[in-house]
């Protein structure tokens, strides 16, 4: 009997948990897509400007705004990083071929005999190696270029680096498309960027994301 009303016990703990669980699931479903329609406002504008993070609601600091734009073929959105006092770097990226899809970090393979020296030599820096069995190769983890640089991959497959605050026209053929680093103006590490201009050729839809944090998502609708 002792035993049987613990295991009962236990059962009943494991429901209310369960409930508890589904009811946190559901209910935090619908407040993001109720953030997600509030902030989904649409415009036509020729030069259609997006915020990018930074802003002074939780949400915006993690989020394009307007999440969702509206424009006709031919136009461009801009999308800019408000002055703030918070550095979180963002991306808008469009990875139009899920294989193009990468990260902020990525691990390269090197020779083992290379050495890396920190620099200046004293300072208190060291790459994360490990020891690989790629072909005879060592594996280090960098920063990836293809994400804090502005990168434009066409549908070959060649690839354009822009300079920063990059100006790029997507035709509709691309594999991905991405702004860079974006960086709140004054707070731009070099190479970094705190503007990126789009302009779109063709009707369709346009989802984006930011590589840094992929929650942050986006749209843009040609029309
Ligand atoms: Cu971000």
């Amino acid at each position: 009997m002792g035993k049987r009303s613990y295991k009962n016990k236990i059962t009943i703990m494991a429901l209310i948990a369960g409930m508890i669980a589904a009811v946190a699931v559901t209910s935090s479903v619908s407040f993001f897509s109720y953030i997600e329609e509030a902030i989904a406002t649409t415009t036509t504008n020729a030069n259609t400007q997006v915020q990018v993070g930074g802003g002074n609601a939780t949400w915006f600091f993690f989020g394009y705004n307007p999440q969702k734009v509206e424009i006709k073929a031919g136009a461009s959105v801009v999308w800019n990083v408000p002055s703030s006092l918070t550095a979180e770097p963002h991306t808008v990226t469009f990875v139009f071929n899920n294989k193009t899809m990468t990260y902020r970090d990525a691990p390269f393979g090197f020779p083992t005999l290379t050495k890396f020296m920190s620099l200046p030599p004293s300072s208190n820096s060291r790459p994360i190696v490990s020891p690989g069995s790629n072909g005879g190769m060592n594996t280090v983890i960098l920063v990836n270029g293809r994400v804090f640089n502005p990168t434009l991959i066409n549908s070959a497959g060649n690839v354009k680096l822009s300079a920063p605050n990059a100006k790029v026209t997507i035709s509709g053929n691309e594999q991905y498309v991405n702004s860079g680093w974006l960086l709140p103006k004054g707070n731009l590490p070099p190479g970094t960027s705190n503007t990126f201009s789009v302009t779109f050729e063709k009707a369709g839809t346009y989802n984006y994301l930011c590589i840094l944090h992929p929650w942050m998502k986006g749209k843009v609708i040609v029309h």
